[in-house]
């Protein structure tokens, strides 16, 4: 349920408050991947083309965003095209949504912020490229993606490639464990890797369909798990993954120049990312985006699946 200081602070669109007042299905989609992901106008083009798939699918696109202090859940196109091309746009983490809201800010909202508002909505499936979590350098500079923490007070379902491959993964699936938040590997029994289509890990429980994905969540109802995230892990094509090889290398000379550079907080991960994608020739991108879009595809179907069962 939502409450009235929630739609106080949040302006929804037309079309998701419908869907939502008739329990239609709602997919909510992240804007920081479109703001700090993604390199300008592929963003754009990616962000009407996610949510012309979730159409297609048969749910309603909640891209989410904050715009001029008011938190935004479904956005009309010229909003899409401040959030890709607006300079200086920030990066909204959780902890970022009240100053942004107090402020009048407008900001790009990360998984964490995303899935926050999202939640609060009643919007129970999110589909994003790949996960925070906890960064390599972790020793000596404690980096751990706010995804995390959030996830495991979240009732969300999240379809992810995994978590992003410039993070530590062992590490980051172990801190999801702690924290309890269920992972599943969709159609798969290992963890996806982001660009690629394993990162090598074994995931403990796997799901075949949008259908054993909406029983999982229904059983989260029924025993009383819901209250924290289901990581959905869907690994990216086989034939549209990144070249292993060529990701082992240009990702080591990423997490150099980071540390030569003195990158560091929220500039991480767009500095990890845009490197890539420059040093692989556009190739990390491609891989990138097809990740995402096969995570729409399936959060669409997961969302219809579980808005459509009564028992
Ligand atoms: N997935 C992508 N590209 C991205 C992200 C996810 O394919 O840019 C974003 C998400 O918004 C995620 C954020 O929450 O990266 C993590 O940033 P940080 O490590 O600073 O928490
Ligand atoms: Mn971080």
């Amino acid at each position: 349920m939502t409450n009235d200081a929630t739609h106080e602070a949040v302006e929804f669109s037309a079309e998701v408050r419908d869907a939502l007042e008739r329990g239609a299905p709602v997919v909510a989609l992240e804007s920081t991947i479109i703001a700090h992901g993604l390199p300008r106008p592929r963003n754009l083009a990616l962000a009407h083309e996610l949510e012309a798939l979730v159409r297609a699918g048969g749910a309603v696109p909640a891209t989410v965003a904050v715009l001029d202090g008011r938190a935004r859940i479904g956005l009309a196109k010229a909003e899409l095209e401040r959030i890709a091309f607006q300079d200086g746009i920030r990066k909204l983490g959780v902890r970022d949504l009240a100053p942004a809201l107090a402020f009048g800010e407008s900001g790009a909202t990360t998984v964490s912020g995303t899935a926050h508002l999202a939640a609060r909505a009643g919007i129970r499936v999110f589909a994003t490229g790949g996960l925070g979590g906890v960064h390599r350098e972790w020793v000596t500079d404690q980096d751990e993606s706010a995804d995390l923490g959030l996830l495991a007070r979240t009732p969300i379902t999240v379809v992810c490639a995994g978590v992003k491959s410039i993070l530590d993964v062992p590490a980051t699936l172990q801190r999801l464990e702690t924290l309890s938040v269920g992972v599943i590997g969709y159609r798969t029994d290992l963890f996806p890797g982001f660009y690629l289509r394993s990162s090598g890990l074994p995931v403990d429980w796997r799901a075949e369909s949008p259908d054993q994905v909406a029983a999982v969540m229904r059983a989260q109802d029924a025993v009383g798990t819901a209250s924290s995230a289901l990581v959905v892990a869907n690994p990216v094509a086989a034939d549209e993954q990144l070249d292993p090889a060529l990701h082992d290398r240009v990702l080591a000379e990423a997490l150099d120049a980071a540390r030569r550079e003195g990158v560091t907080g929220q500039a991480v991960t767009p500095f990890l990312l845009a490197y890539l994608a420059e040093h692989t020739h556009g190739a990390s991108l491609e891989a990138n985006l097809a990740a995402v879009r096969g995570n729409v595809r399936v959060a669409t179907a997961v969302a219809v699946a579980y808005a459509s069962d009564t028992s």
